[in-house]
């Protein structure tokens, strides 16, 4: 959903893009020279004008209205930009077009009354010093929105009105191995801030439902108190996100973590996350122990239409 927005240039290539197109203005033949150089000007300070007003535009239509934004993408926003540069940022784009418009309103009404192509000329010139330096004085904004973009477009493009389930869990527990089981597509990798390998979203299609299953390598994966300040938000931001947690358990302990541990996590998780959780057993293929969780095993299939049963329940639940 953040894919669009266009590369920003940066004003001196705005700059070059106006006159460009300018230069290559051309007007019917007249035999009155005056005339004819009033209607080539004119025409040539409307394509400036045209040419920069459209691409800034362009620009804060693309950019997202962060107060808009569904609050899980909102969260992450606020921390991975400075919000108020951001918007101060695009008021000013705001600003340079509406100063550009009026300067060649006010240019173009000055060289119709012009008496001398000398004066024609010197009026374009002057619009086209001006836009520029209208262009030129909002540089460091364009350049800073060019950075947010790079921002903007490694947060993660998933559909925050699908229902979703959350896969938490330590490593190797099979978070991957359960969402490839319940996915019908080859899940999708979307880039998540503080993550070198994204959040991966598959989907559950099911008669009547379609569900978003989000793995979450690296994020729910242990305790949040080992989590810098900002991690720990970028984290808590999945909460907008998942109408419901399947905390996987490994009880083979053949993940490398003691069952104590995980249920240390699972503590956690719950202490923070105000989502119903669903605790799920992996691994029954190789061990099962006699508590009240379901049980599954990712691997040859075992439980999995309980869990698909139970996980429908729960998100018939919740009113989305
Ligand atoms: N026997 C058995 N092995 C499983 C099962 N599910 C997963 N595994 C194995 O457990 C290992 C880890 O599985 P993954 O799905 O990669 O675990 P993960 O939780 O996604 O791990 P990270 O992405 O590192 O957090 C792999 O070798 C899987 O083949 C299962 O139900 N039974
Ligand atoms: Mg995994």
């Amino acid at each position: 959903m953040f894919r669009e927005i266009p590369t920003v240039l940066t004003s001196e290539e705005l700059i070059d893009k106006m006159f460009r197109r300018a230069k290559k203005v051309e007007v019917g033949y007249s035999r009155n020279r005056l005339a004819m150089e009033k209607n080539l000007s004119i025409a040539k300070i409307y394509t400036a004008r045209d040419v920069a007003v459209s691409t800034l535009e362009r620009y804060i239509e693309a950019f997202p209205y962060i107060n808009k934004l569904h609050p899980f993408y909102r969260t992450l926003l606020d921390l991975l930009i400075e919000k108020d540069r951001y918007k101060k940022s695009l008021a000013s784009l705001k600003w340079a077009a509406g100063r550009i418009d009026s300067f060649a309103s006010r240019y173009a009404s000055k060289i119709k009354g012009a008496g001398k192509v000398e004066e024609i000329l010197k009026f374009r010139r002057e619009f086209y010093g001006r836009a520029a330096s209208v262009i030129k004085d909002i540089s460091s904004e364009l350049e800073y929105l060019n950075r947010a973009r790079d921002t903007i477009k490694k947060i993660p493009s998933i559909d925050p009105d699908l229902p979703s389930v959350v896969i938490a869990g330590y490593p190797n527990v099979g978070k991957s191995a359960l969402v490839n089981r319940l996915s019908s597509a080859k899940p999708e990798i979307a880039p998540y801030p503080f993550t070198t390998k994204g959040i991966t979203v598959g989907h559950l299609e099911l008669k009547d439902m379609r569900i978003q299953i989000i793995d979450t390598p690296g994020l729910l994966d242990r305790p949040l108190e080992r989590r810098n300040k900002i991690e720990v938000q970028a984290i808590l931001a999945l909460k907008y996100l998942a109408d419901l947690i399947v905390f996987l358990l490994d009880p083979s302990e053949t993940c490398g973590y003691s069952l104590e541990d995980q249920m240390k996590l699972l503590k956690d998780l719950k202490d923070n996350f105000p989502v119903p959780i669903l605790v799920v057993e992996n691994k029954s293929d190789i061990n099962k122990s006699n508590s009240e969780n379901l049980k599954i095993s990712a691997k040859t299939g075992e439980g999995i239409d309980d869990l698909v049963f139970r996980i429908k329940e729960s998100l018939q639940r919740v009113d989305k």
